[in-house]
């Protein structure tokens, strides 16, 4: 295979933003009334924000109008985002950047594919503009991971087959969307939640161009 392009998902492989959406989501849970753990944010990793919602409520066991859940998504959503304003490129995961660079010199194109429709702050708090080719994030899609439309698109914006492209996902939902869309995908985590991937890695600190052409 001739590797032309590598996609990224965003949250939980570039930066840790689970977090951000953690404290968010919990204040929005006491707010109405009931606990929301750290067990519980683990299922919502890679969902967009309205599903997120949904999980949320059905673990606080009352049902919502349409309006009370968009009002309770935008309160939710302003909290995130003033948290993540305040994100610095310290926070870029280990390995990142030597590995970008690395693939960038090697004429390997990049884009992010992630379900955020903050993604664009993220990577300006990040300062990694210029690392990315494109971004293709939640304002850009209509079928939610494992659909395969955010990574098709992002294969489309850089001009190259999928079947050229290696995705990088910390989700099991986005490592289905990259194999649906016929793509190569390394999964950032565990073995027994994205054994579905090609090949499952801890993180990019002991990552290198070499590896990736092993796949
Ligand atoms: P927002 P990814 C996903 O990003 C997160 O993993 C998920 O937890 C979040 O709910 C979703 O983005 C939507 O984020 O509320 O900022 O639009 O992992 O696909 O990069
Ligand atoms: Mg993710």
């Amino acid at each position: 295979m001739e590797i032309k392009a590598c996609l990224f998902d965003l949250d939980g492989v570039i930066v840790d933003t689970a977090k951000y959406h953690f404290l968010a989501w919990k204040e929005l849970a006491a707010d109405l009334g009931f606990d929301f753990t750290e067990e519980h944010n683990e299922r919502l990793k890679g969902v967009s924000r309205m599903a997120s919602l949904d999980i949320l409520l059905e673990i606080g066991g009352e049902t919502y109008t349409k309006e009370e859940k968009e009002e309770m998504a935008k309160s939710k959503n302003e909290r995130y985002v003033s948290l993540i304003q305040k994100m610095t490129p310290d926070e870029i995961l280990p390995g990142i950047i030597h590995f970008m660079n690395e693939i960038k010199n090697a004429g390997i194109k990049t884009a992010i594919g992630s379900a955020s429709k903050n993604a664009p702050l993220i990577i300006e708090r990040l300062k990694l503009e210029t690392y990315f080719d494109a971004i293709i994030d939640g304002n850009k899609v209509s079928n939610a991971k494992p659909d395969p439309e955010v990574f098709l698109k992002g294969a489309e914006a850089l001009g190259v087959q999928p079947s050229e492209c290696v995705v990088f996902e910390d989700a099991a939902a986005g490592v289905e969307a990259a194999l649906n869309g016929n793509m190569k995908c390394i999964g950032i985590g565990e073995k027994h939640v994205l054994g579905k991937a090609d090949k499952v890695i801890p993180g990019f600190e002991n990552f290198s161009l070499g590896k990736l052409l092993m796949i």
